[in-house]
């Protein structure tokens, strides 16, 4: 259980017991540094928006940590085994064999990324004007969804949107909130539920087994199919084992293997937990979803045996899933970000807790208290970072939400956040220490921050390529 759970901050104190991360380093690739007046240069050219910088430019990059991880010298060495055949590629069924294993889904279909994977999901289970619930919106997810003509509603329990809440598993659903939507909507026109372990959008924040298998019997009871987003699933399952009542001695990869069990299939981002630079696949148990996703994979991603993928990523992607679930692994992962969080909590900076599994989040809200959420605070604060420190992080606001796609009203969120991502096994200790001072530094100097105006707002997934200007 994380220290802040418990109600302490222990990273200073005696009490603590350092644990190292279980790799050493073979190979490194070489930062610059930049000056100020460089980093205002690039920031205006980047339009005040994180996205945009070039990362020559970037000293300690935070932005994501999809595709962004390091590979182990076991995944490199299966680079070089890459069958290139154009079909039945020895690699594939590796990773088929993978899958199955560790998430226990018989069929799947890779895909260039978690957005092909949704793609081809949304478009198969989707009719004009259904309803898709799920625990939080994500960004791509959200948006497939919405042009296969679904409206998505969020079903998540209200301390995820309350970013002071210490719920243990704030990505729970809320179980009366979807029974309210099913009654509302009827079975018949909502084609799945999606969960997604952890959730991104909250926090990092993860969902517990017990309501995993309580939304499972609830859909049971209405013939409702669940498709999980498990993108980052692994530490999903590494947080049941840490708070959840009969888990502490169970196996990260048990618990993963018993998660999926409640669910009818799953879209994948191999870039997050399974320690790829690209890759994902859409996976399922109904041999009819399968064809239709196999018939469907060859029209937008490749033959159904790799999917827009080269053999060597198939290939890294299959070791990438057995790395992922090592219990040693995967405490160091969460660890990293734990350690920021609560360094940061130390130092009385506002961030959404408990800390989650892939990222800190600032809280934008209460860091920059005299700005209006038109006025753009977590854009601004992620610019204000950039040109502090050369750390690039992300916006997750009121930008990332975007529009109401029916009435083009701008949408609201409650949580305006900065997410300082950590890549897997990317950076040391040191370099959380140098981010944590600057966001302090930041902090410091919090009131004479002004906020930012919209200069050119793209129509799909906004928050990418948005152009701002400082208000004057
Ligand atoms: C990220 F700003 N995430 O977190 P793809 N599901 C989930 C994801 O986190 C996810 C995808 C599906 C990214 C990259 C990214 O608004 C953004 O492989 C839980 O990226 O297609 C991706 O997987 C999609 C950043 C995506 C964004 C969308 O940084």
């Amino acid at each position: 259980m994380s220290n802040i759970i418990r109600g302490k901050t222990i990273v200073e104190s005696r009490e603590r017991r350092s644990w190292a991360e279980p790799y050493k380093i073979k190979m490194v690739e070489r930062l610059k540094t930049t000056t100020r007046e460089q980093r205002l240069r690039a920031i205006a050219e980047a339009g005040y928006n994180t996205f945009l910088l070039r990362s020559k430019d970037v000293y300690i990059d935070l932005l994501t940590d999809s595709g962004t991880s390091a590979m182990s010298d076991h995944q490199w060495a299966g680079i070089m085994m890459g069958d290139e055949a154009y079909s039945g590629s020895e690699n594939f069924y590796h990773l088929e064999a993978a899958v199955q294993k560790f998430y226990g889904f018989p069929y799947m279909v890779p895909t260039h990324q978690g957005r092909g994977a949704e793609h081809l999901l949304s478009r198969i289970m989707i009719r004009q004007g259904q309803t898709v619930p799920g625990n939080m919106y994500f960004t791509t997810t959200r948006l497939h969804q919405e042009l296969a003509g679904a409206t998505f509603v969020d079903v998540i329990i209200d301390e995820a949107h309350d970013p002071a809440s210490l719920h243990p598993f704030k990505g729970n659903v809320d179980l009366a909130k979807l029974q309210a939507l099913i009654d509302r909507e009827g079975a018949d026109n909502i084609p799945y539920v999606c969960v997604a372990a952890t959730v991104n959008m909250a926090g990092g924040q993860p969902i517990s087994m017990q309501n995993m298998r309580d939304v499972h019997a609830l859909c049971a009871r209405h013939g409702i199919k669940i498709f999980l987003d498990a993108t980052r699933a692994v530490e999903n399952a590494y947080f049941i084992q840490q708070r959840e009542e009969g888990y502490k001695n169970r196996s990260v990869a048990s618990i993963l293997h018993e998660f999926c069990v409640y669910s009818d299939g799953a879209t994948m981002s191999g870039k997050k937990d399974l320690l790829v630079n690209i890759g994902g696949f859409l996976a399922m148990r109904d041999p009819n979803i399968y064809q239709q996703a196999s018939s469907l994979v060859v029209v937008f991603e490749g033959m159904h045996t790799y999917g827009g993928l080269a053999g060597r990523d198939m290939e890294a992607m299959a070791r990438g899933i057995e790395e992922a679930v090592d219990d040693d692994h995967i405490r160091a992962r969460v660890g990293q970000v734990e350690y920021l969080g609560e360094k940061l909590i130390g130092w009385g900076i506002p961030i959404v807790l408990p800390v989650g599994g892939h990222a800190v989040y600032l809280d934008a809200k209460r860091f920059l208290p005299h700005l209006t959420q038109d006025q753009f605070p977590a854009q601004t604060l992620a610019a204000e970072l950039y040109i502090q420190g050369g750390i690039r992080s992300m916006e997750r606001g009121i930008v990332s939400a975007g529009r109401d796609p029916v009435t083009g009203a701008q949408r609201y969120p409650k949580l305006e956040l900065v997410r300082l991502t950590i890549p897997r096994r990317v950076y040391t200790q040191a370099h959380l220490d140098v981010t944590a001072e600057s966001v302090a530094d930041c902090f410091d100097r919090r009131a004479s921050i002004t906020g930012l105006t919209m200069t050119y707002e793209p129509q799909y997934l906004r928050f990418f390529q948005a152009r701002f200007e400082p208000i004057a």
